[in-house]
């Protein structure tokens, strides 16, 4: 059985949520950085509301994170979500922002890991995503690590993803989960994805077949205590996959580019995000939305499995 928490009273809960939660039924949580800050208008609003749909398709109530004047909501209307995915002035928010838009009433989007954190004080414990916050390439001179891996490293939610992008360095954000003690279960393949390819080079840290074990896992974790997430890694279909090579070239040039603007810090990710769909003419966004539909079937199941 999922262990029930009563909601933490800051944040608004819709009823679909709310009941679902009080009755220990599967829910699956979404991040709203995605949609803000990770795809164009209005592909971003189009995928949120396809990837709420295929979750309820497979037995799981969704629920999409983000803070509307000031307030944490845990499932949104279809206002809301044209609200994150078009309004010009909707913070990114992870963990160290939380306080700032809480407190000056605004709108905010959140990444992985004030969504995991937010989703963890609600009692949910399946987070579906696209790509995880991980160690930039060139940390040991920027120390550029997302605060997606100190939040894995401590919040107790299963985060579902197609791996990292190569905009990271995946060998050295694989270390630094395994410092913080994360297990990074890889669904059905001996090797680590790169979110637009299924392979990246690096072996699956843990390997899993299916739904079921990995709410085996969820369980075996953290009824022996051991606090903290969970990366469930999903490769991208066959059929969707950007080839490593041909991607690998445009991403350095993605990268470069940034480097000569002199952008970086929370800014690093979104423009990276966002020249790649430019450089590609839209084919990394359909591979992006591919990816999010594939991990949301992926999410659901595992809610389901967990909820028993
Ligand atoms: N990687 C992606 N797509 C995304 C993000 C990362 O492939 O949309 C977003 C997620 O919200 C993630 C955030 O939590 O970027 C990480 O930002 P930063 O590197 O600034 O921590
Ligand atoms: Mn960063």
């Amino acid at each position: 059985m999922t262990p029930q928490t009563i909601p933490h009273p800051a944040l608004r809960l819709t009823d679909e949520v709310a009941d679902a939660l009080a009755d220990g039924r599967p829910v699956v949580a979404l991040e709203s950085t995605i949609i803000s800050h990770g795809m164009p208008y209005p592909q971003n609003v189009e995928m949120a509301v396809e990837v709420e749909g295929i979750i309820r398709e497979h037995g799981a109530v969704p629920a999409t994170i983000a803070v509307l004047g000031g307030r944490p909501h845990i499932g949104l209307d279809s206002a809301a979500l044209e609200l994150l995915a078009s309004h010009e002035d909707v913070m990114k928010v992870s963990v160290r922002d939380l306080p700032y838009v809480v407190a000056r009433g605004r709108h905010g989007a959140t990444t992985v890991a004030s969504t995991m954190r937010l989703a963890a004080l609600a009692g949910i414990s399946v987070f579906v995503t696209g790509g995880l916050g991980g160690v930039h390439r060139g940390a040991e001179r920027s120390f550029d690590v997302s605060a997606d891996l100190t939040e894995l490293g401590q919040t107790s939610v299963t985060v579902v993803s197609a791996g990292v992008k190569s905009i990271l360095d995946i060998g050295l954000t694989l270390e630094k989960l395994e410092t913080l003690g994360v297990p990074v279960l890889v669904e059905g393949s001996d090797e680590f994805p790169s979110f637009f390819s299924r392979s990246s080079g690096f072996a699956a840290p843990l390997r899993v077949d299916g739904p079921a074990e990995i709410a085996e896992v969820m369980r075996a974790k953290w009824s022996l205590g051991l606090a903290g997430g969970i990366v469930v890694a999903n490769p991208i279909p066959a059929e969707d996959e950007i080839p490593a090579d041909e991607i690998g070239v445009i991403i350095e040039q993605a990268v470069g580019d940034m480097e000569r603007l002199g952008i970086h810090g929370k800014d690093a990710t979104p423009y990276l995000l966002g020249r790649i769909v430019e450089i590609t003419g839209g084919a990394s966004l359909t591979a992006n939305i591919a990816l999010v539909r594939h991990n949301a079937r992926l999410g659901a199941a595992i809610a389901r499995a967990y909820a028993g």
